[in-house]
């Protein structure tokens, strides 16, 4: 089970980079500076080349739950929309809340600029610690949530590791006999 339909809305899952993903916009697990890193934010400037950054340094920043839009740059997407998700820390601490946030900011901002197919990686689940299955709960609701009110065709998660796929795969297959 790789698909899911909510309202007009499919929910798709691959397994592999999103740099190269055919989309209109691309998200990025970024940091609140916008200042670039490690894991997907790496590969998507690296991919991207020097032009997000540029933009990434005229907005100046990004609270945690919160997106913006750039350039995609050389990547075949039209939209960067760099969200900040939380950082892990037991889940006490608005966590849960910040990345369903994180998700519908970032389905908002690219439909306010005409996206309708949207790929995002596990935000959160890499540098900053959010548990994968946990993680991979909370993007699902928060997006069958937001699509309803957007004119989004396909959001596609891309997963990068192995786990990361089979906790998708259960959490839509739970989704879809529900
Ligand atoms: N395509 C898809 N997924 C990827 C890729 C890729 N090319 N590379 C890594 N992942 P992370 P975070 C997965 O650490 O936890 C950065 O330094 C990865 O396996 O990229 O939100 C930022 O600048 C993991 O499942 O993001 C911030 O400082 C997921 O992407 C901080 O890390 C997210 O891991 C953000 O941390």
């Amino acid at each position: 089970m790789t698909e899911l339909t909510v309202d007009k809305t499919r929910l798709t899952l691959v397994q592999g980079d999103i740099t190269v993903q055919q989309v209109d916009a691309i998200v990025n697990a970024a940091n609140s500076a916008l200042r670039g890193g490690g894991g997907v934010d790496g590969a998507i400037h690296r991919a991207g080349g020097p032009d997000i950054m540029a933009e990434c340094r005229r907005i100046g920043g990004c609270p945690p739950g919160q997106a913006v839009r750039t350039t995609a740059g050389r990547l075949s997407a039209n939209h960067v929309i760099h969200t900040v998700g939380p950082v892990w820390s037991g889940g006490d601490a608005g966590e849960p809340d910040l990345l369903a946030s994180a998700y519908r900011r970032s389905l908002e901002v690219a439909a306010a600029h005409g996206a309708r197919t949207v790929a995002f990686p596990s935000i959160s689940t890499g540098v900053y610690g959010y548990p994968k299955d946990l993680a991979a709960e909370t993007a699902l609701d928060a997006v069958t949530t937001a699509v309803i009110n957007l004119d989004i065709d396909q959001v596609r998660f891309v997963v990068f590791g192995d786990d990361d796929l089979e906790i998708y795969q259960r959490a839509m297959q739970a989704r879809a006999s529900e």
